[in-house]
């Protein structure tokens, strides 16, 4: 019997792999259940399943320099790779901390270095992408990554769009034919599996766990291209800049006041695509903001999105928009607007907009948990803005990938809120996800951050972070 036979029997042995009815967690049923996480009680089949992934590398990638195991799972396997080749070990946290160094990325290293992904399992690849993308954003080199069970459902290929080639010991396909030449398996249930795998060739990477999340099929038309498309002329100009500029990141300045605003604004602003503003939140508002933040906006080549939400009558809004203590109508290139009083709200803010090359962000969907800007209300959004494309710049999404009737207009922006470099949450019901999935597989072009940068240890380095993984991610999308 093969050294490779006897793994797969063994796994088989301890029901590490079973068979019947489970929910995995891509979100479709399986007949076939995979569980991993009983190697750690059987330490000799621990250590020789991650002798195992190592040779499974070609000769030539055998030089890493660091290793990472996806947590939890495969953290116990890379270990051993790292004690048994004596290659040093860094680890992702699942959540980062807000207090503390609030890294993401634990251990000694510096940026270059190239790094080897180790995973138990892949299904779509997404739980290796949710590890590689912080360790990118760390500097280090991320081009491969091995696995112990291939269970081929578009792993490999949602890898390779993000550069990363997988190297796999077992596919499903070795380990049913193994069970079954043993008599482990029943001839009916190696011919379920067989059936789900050949349904099921194919996963979307889903951007959190637990949601299905249709990829964006086509290649996307860069944003450059898409410039001349824009039928309002602020889309236009921040289509072009973001192509000048290589940017796709947008920063919530979400800071308490206008000093503490306009200095983040100097220092971001050559990160930066579009800086948002809530500005009812500054304390020290005066006047001067909107020609502070302009000249900051001039030097660094960004455009200023008041991110005020308006709500009202048609009528109200033209004098929130104008008037007030705020006039933002002055210095905010972009402003947005929910659409729950009906269509008369854009003419409204078309009325002061339009005149002064202004454009709006109608919200299509939200970020937070439990909203109500789904379905019907984000069909809505998109029927009015085919009606005044003449303002409407685009949307604030979340999911575009997955709207029925997605505008096929190249010239519409999508700009999503919740990213963070980890999926996850916080204690008041907004929800994050990766650059990564916000741009490659949701189909969004800008990525709006606010904490994830500014209550960084160095938010400066915490921007170039965030606008490399949403360029990079927009790169891979429009291959
Ligand atoms: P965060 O710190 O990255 O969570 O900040 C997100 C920002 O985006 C913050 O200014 C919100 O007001 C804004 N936001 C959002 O989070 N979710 C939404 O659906 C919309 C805006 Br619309």
């Amino acid at each position: 019997m093969s050294a490779m036979e006897s793994l797969i029997l063994e796994l088989h042995e301890i029901e590490a792999v079973r068979f019947g009815s489970f929910k995995l967690k891509s979100n479709i049923t399986s007949p076939v259940y995979i569980d991993l996480r009983l190697m750690v009680s059987f330490p000799r089949l621990l250590s020789r399943t991650a002798s195992f992934l190592w040779d499974s590398l070609p000769p030539a990638s055998s030089s890493f320099d660091l290793v990472c195991g996806v947590p939890y799972t495969a953290l116990p396997i890379a270990t051993c790779i790292s004690l048994s080749r004596s290659i040093p070990m860094v680890m992702r946290r699942k959540e980062v901390k807000e207090h503390g160094t609030s890294k993401s990325i634990e251990g000694a290293f510096s940026p270059g270095l190239s790094c080897l992904v180790v995973e138990d399992l892949v299904t779509s690849g997404s739980s290796v992408l949710e590890t590689a993308a912080p360790l990118r954003s760390a500097g280090l080199l991320v081009s491969d990554a091995v696995v112990l069970i291939d269970r081929q459902q578009g792993g490999r290929e949602n890898l390779a769009a993000a550069g990363i080639r997988l190297h796999s010991v077992l596919t499903l396909t070795m380990i049913l034919d193994t069970l079954l030449r043993h008599g482990k398996v029943t001839n009916d249930i190696a011919a379920s599996v067989r059936a789900f795998l050949e349904e099921n060739r194919t996963v979307a990477v889903p951007a959190r766990a637990s949601l299905p999340v249709p990829s964006t099929a086509k290649a996307r038309t860069p944003y450059g291209e898409r410039a001349a498309l824009a039928k309002n002329p602020m889309g236009k100009k921040l289509l072009e800049l973001m192509e000048l500029k290589q940017t796709n990141l947008c920063l919530a300045a979400d800071v308490p006041t206008a000093a503490g605003l306009l200095s983040l604004a100097d220092k971001i602003g050559p990160e930066i695509c579009l800086l948002k503003t809530h500005v009812d939140t500054l304390s020290d508002f005066t006047p001067e903001f909107g020609l502070q933040l302009r000249a900051i906006a001039e030097k660094h080549n960004f455009l200023v999105f008041e991110d005020r939400k308006f709500a009202d009558i048609g009528n109200t809004v033209t004098m929130q928009y104008e008037g007030g203590i705020y006039h933002i109508l002055d210095w905010a290139d972009i402003v947005n607007a929910h659409i729950v009083s009906g269509p008369g709200i854009v003419d409204g803010l078309k009325l002061k907009g339009v005149p002064r090359g202004k454009g709006l962000l109608l919200l299509a969907e939200m970020s937070s948990s439990g909203n109500l800007a789904k379905g019907d209300y984000t069909s809505s959004a998109v029927k009015i803005s085919a009606e005044h494309q003449d303002f409407v710049m685009g949307f604030i999404s979340v999911n575009p990938a997955a709207w029925k009737d997605r505008p096929l207009d190249p010239g519409q922006i999508y700009a999503t809120p919740g990213v963070q470099m980890v999926s996850g949450g916080d204690d008041l019901g907004q929800r994050y996800n990766t650059p990564y999935s916000a741009i490659h597989d949701r189909g969004n072009d800008i990525i709006i951050v606010g904490r994830g940068i500014i209550k960084a240890e160095d938010p400066v380095e915490a921007a170039r972070k965030y606008r490399f993984e949403g360029w990079e991610a927009y790169k891979s999308s429009c291959r």
